[in-house]
This record gives C-alpha cells, structure tokens and sequence, in this order.
C-alpha cells in the first residue's frame, strides 16, 4: 500500500512540476510589460517568450554562463525574408553590466519587443528590421542583477562581478559585506543621536541630515551603511562582494588593479564576459554597439582614456551625427566624450569593440534624477552628484522627499526606526532605498525606455546602405572599355570605421570586377578628364571605404566581351553586385 501511495506522490509531483514549468511561461506576456522591473529569472523567460512569439523573427541563445552559473541571454533578430543575418549590418544592444543598474536591461528588452511588436505596421520600424540584424544581451551582469533584486542592497551595491577579492588583505574573501539589519530588503543609512555630532536633523523635514557648518550645533552622526562587523576585525562592511568592476576588465588598454580600481587580476579573468566577447567576435557583422547604463543622462562616445586620442575625425563625424541626435530624442541628455567629459576608465567595454572589432560604441547613461521634483532645485544638478543623502544639499533633498512623498507614495525612502546594533547601541535605520537615485520610478519607466530605444532605432536607420551604379561605360579601344562605378552610402554610418581602417584591423571593403581581363583600375579623381588614381597590383580588386553620406567612384579599364560582375564586399555593410553585358 504504502509503496502506492509513494508512487502516486511521484506522479503527482512530476505532473505538478510540468504544470508549473508551463505556468512559468505562459506568465510571459507578449508584448512585454514596462510598468515594472523584470527579475533575472523573468528577463529569461522574456527572451524565451519573444522567440516563441516571433519564431520567423528571432533566436534566444545562451552566450554563456556567469561566474556564479546563471545563463547569460541573447535575443537575435532577423528578417531571413531579406537576408542571412550575417550579410546584413549588426546593430548589438547590452545593458546591465552594471549589476545595480538594472533599468538598463528594460530598455534592451524594450527595443527588442518594440521592433517585433511594430515590425510591419510602422513602416520604419519594419525598414530598420529589414535591413539589419540585432544581437541583443538584455543582462551582461546577471548574478549581478539577481543579487541587486533579491538580496539586501543600496543603490550603489552588487555593482561587480562575483569574483570573489579580499579587499583588506586579511586572508578572508568578501567576508563582510552590508547587512540588511531590518530586513527591508534595503541597505540603507545608520544615524546615531549623540550631542555633538556633525549633524543635525533639517527642521522642515526630520528625515533629512544636514551637515552642520562652523559654529553651528549638532546632535547626530551617521555612521555609515548597515551592517556589523561580520568576521570581528574592528571594521563594518570593509568587504563586500568582489570588487572586479565588470566595465574595467576587456581586453583594450587593459590596466591592473593599482592603476584601475576593479581591473580584476587579467583582462578577461570574467567568464561571462570572455563568452560575450567571443560572441560578438563571432559576428563579425556588428557595426555598431549600444551598452546601457545608469546614471546621469548621458551618450557617451570613446576614447575612454587620453591614449586614445586623437580620435579619427571620420569616426567623430559618425559619432557626432547620432549623438546629437540622441540628445534631441532624450531631452536632457548630453552627448560627451567619456576620458574628456566623465573620467578615463582602462579595460573598458566599448574601447574594446571599437579597437578589436571595428564597432562604432555608445554608452547610455540613462535617467537624470532631476526628471523627479517639482525642477527648481533640480535644474542646478544637471547629472552631477551633489552630496546627496549626506547633508549637503538639503534643498534638493526637500524636493526629492516631495516626488517620494506624492509621486512614489513613500516607495522610495524608508523613514528612520530604532535599531539596536551590536557595536553602536541604540541607532537608527532609514534612508533612501535601493530602486531610489539611479533609476525611474516604474511609472515614469516607460517614458525612459521608450526615448532611448528610440536613439537605437535612429542608429539602426543610419547603418550603411550602399548602392552600387555603374554609372559610364565609354569605347576607348577596339577591345577595350572603360567602366565607372559609382558607390553611395545613404546613411551616416560609414561601411567601416576609419579605426579599423588605418590599423588595418581586417580586410577592407572590396570592389571587384570579374569575367573580363581588367587593365586597369583605381579610384576616380575627375571622370572629364578620366584622371584616375591606379592600383599598380591587382587593379580587378579595389579597396575602399563608403563612408556616410558620400560616394565612392572607381574606374575600370577592361579588356574582352561578355557579361562582366561587378561586386562590392563588405564585412558590416550588405554586398551588392551587379552584371553588364560589354
Ligand atoms: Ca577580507
Ligand atoms: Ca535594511
Ligand atoms: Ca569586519
Ligand atoms: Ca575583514
Ligand atoms: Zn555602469
């Protein structure tokens, strides 16, 4: 009887386990939602949900694994109706390398979802979906975002890689990190009443600290995050998880850790991050990358570092041209050079793709908190942090406590309580939460994705499109022609890098003629006076770059009858060739 009954339990158990794995995705609703944050696990089946609701459109694949094992996801997108993926440009879109920036995953999952949702019924939509391909990595750094949503965490926290580093030198790895000492779910502030103190409470809001200035008379100190001295050293929170900055560790003008804080011990030593190299290494297509992050409302362009100067005026160019258009779709927005305008950053992620793949990069530093007041005190922040949460600039924190108090219903802070801590006695915990500071509100989250989204869609449109015309065909022998071809790039985006170009980072684009014998041939000056610049070696194979907005003119001079193919090659921008009877 009994071994009956275990059985059946069995059964049941495996039925309800199905039952439950199919729950789990149908929970996915198509098209995504953006009124909320997507959990690691839910970004999973978000990207599973998409494949399975746009099968002819898209492939979910696994680039590889985390340290702690969690899968990291790409979506691809492609129309196979207008071509092979690989033959189109690769527009790739990553977000969340940062683990605590998690809004940054919901503008990748955005773009993609708008795409598919509107492919066919807005007409540029459908244009941007045709005509290139999309490798999309909603979360880079997903033990990262997992551990921000489901662990105790300020806003600042679990920003690393979950490479463990003894950050005090005691033989003992991340053995003290915050605590969530009232279990919120928040790592918040410590303040302690002693007359005396540095600070004092503002008088028109308790809740906020005011650094008290010369002559004045405090009464409170603050003492820091939460947390106690979890391994008994003498020091609270002096090691938290790794610090192996995951922003800091590809394989571009790599520095170690005492000249780049959170290098990590070699370029690469991430795993997850090798595989996303790897991966993009493998589509070679990839023209142009968008890597989001939070904060500050900003695009920021490389170099990252002064060495990486100067930057090509041709690669400026492009860049100028879809960063000042980010920054009209994105009010508020600045576009900016990262070493010159923020700070320089070794081992950086968009350096890197620009240096080893020939990828022109942007970084999206999304939303500016002063999006959230009543503007009169926010107007002065523009991006900047300004002592905020530690007393020096109570106006503005006014303001903040304002939105917290009629916008977020109190969502956003969490008042000061009583707490008996082990080393400080009678304290108090409270101060702004994790989902405070760096991103939306979630009410205001589909504002933000839908904007910067849209700065990815104008890029999308902008990715090389060339047309080839063979424009003049003039007798100049009994058996010889001359062949003018004319090459027109339509968008700004140049067909390669001028980077790559001039360090000869992979074969350059190629004009070819074939099925006749070709004399000569080079690059057109002036087609009335027939001056050409001749190619001395090989003049059937020309190289060149379409850069935007121009066109190319190349002459040759063919000898013999027949059908001839002319041929344009590219490794980012789509081949075309064409066919003449001489
Ligand atoms: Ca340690
Ligand atoms: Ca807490
Ligand atoms: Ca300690
Ligand atoms: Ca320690
Ligand atoms: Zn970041």
């Amino acid at each position: 009887m009994k071994k009956y009954i275990s059985k059946y339990i069995f059964l049941y158990l495996l039925l309800s386990a199905f039952f439950v794995g199919n729950a789990i995705a149908q929970k996915t609703q198509i098209p995504l939602r953006f009124d909320k944050y997507y959990t690691y696990g839910e970004v999973v089946e978000a990207v599973k949900a998409l494949n399975l609701a746009y099968p002819d459109l898209t492939k979910a694949v696994v680039v590889g694994k985390s340290e702690e094992n969690r899968e990291i996801w790409a979506l691809e997108i492609n129309n196979p109706k207008t071509g092979k993926a690989e033959e189109k440009p690769g527009v790739y879109v990553d977000a969340n390398i940062h683990g605590n920036e998690i809004q940054a995953g919901e503008v990748a999952l955005y773009f993609a979802d708008y795409l598919l949702k509107n492919y066919g019924k807005l007409k540029d939509v459908t244009d941007v979906v045709d005509r290139n391909a999309y490798y999309i990595i909603p979360v880079v750094n997903v033990d990262g975002r997992y551990h921000f949503m489901t662990d105790g965490n300020s806003m600042n926290s679990n920003r690393s890689l979950r490479i463990s580093r003894d950050d005090d030198k005691d033989g003992l790895f991340d053995e003290d990190m915050y605590d969530d000492l009232n279990g919120d779910g928040n790592i918040t502030q410590m303040r302690k009443k002693v007359e005396g103190g540095n600070y004092r409470l503002d008088a028109e809001d308790q809740r906020i600290m005011v650094r008290i200035k010369d002559g004045e008379k405090g009464n409170y100190v603050l003492l820091g995050q939460e947390g106690i001295d979890n391994d008994n050293d003498g020091k609270i929170n002096e090691d938290t998880e790794g610090f192996v900055d995951p922003n800091r560790n590809w394989g571009s003008n790599w520095q170690p850790n005492y000249v780049q804080r959170g290098a990590g011990d070699f370029p690469f030593s991430a795993v997850g991050l090798k595989s996303i190299a790897d991966y993009i290494g493998k589509h070679e297509n990839i023209i142009i990358i968008y890597a989001f992050h939070n904060n500050g409302g900003m695009y920021l362009r490389g170099p990252s570092t002064k060495e990486g100067e100067p930057l090509n005026a041709a690669d400026i160019a492009v860049y100028d041209v879809l960063g000042k258009n980010a920054e009209k779709i994105v009010p508020g927005y600045r576009y900016l050079v990262s070493w010159k305008d923020l700070y320089a950053t070794y081992g950086d992620f968009t350096d890197f793709t620009y240096d080893a793949f020939g990828a022109y990069g942007f970084v999206g530093e999304l939303f500016q908190r002063e999006t959230e007041t009543y503007t009169k005190e926010a107007k002065k922040e523009q991006g900047e942090e300004s002592g905020f949460g530690r007393g020096e600039n109570y106006p503005r924190e006014r303001e903040l406590l304002d939105f917290n108090d009629h916008l977020a219903h109190g969502s956003l802070f969490a008042d000061w309580k009583p707490f008996k801590h082990p080393v400080y006695g009678d304290i108090e915990i409270g101060g702004w939460v994790k989902y405070s500071s760096r991103m939306p509100h979630t009410f205001m989250l589909p504002d933000l994705v839908h904007r910067n989204a849209s700065a990815v869609i104008y890029a999308a449109s902008q990715t090389p499109d060339v047309s080839m015309e063979i424009f003049k065909t003039e007798k100049i022998g009994n058996n010889l022609n001359r062949i003018y071809v004319r090459l027109r790039n339509s968008r700004a985006i140049s067909s390669m890098t001028a980077q790559a170009a001039k360090e000869k980072l992979y074969p350059q684009d190629m004009l070819k003629l074939k099925g006749a014998k070709v004399v000569a041939g080079g690059k057109l000056i002036n087609q009335y006076t027939a001056e050409i610049q001749f190619k001395e070696y090989k003049p059937e194979v020309q190289f060149l770059t379409v850069p935007g907005y121009s066109t190319v003119e190349y002459a040759f001079i063919v000898e013999g009858k027949g059908t001839i193919e002319i041929s344009y090659e590219s490794r980012k921008a789509k081949d075309v060739k064409q066919q003449m009877k001489l």
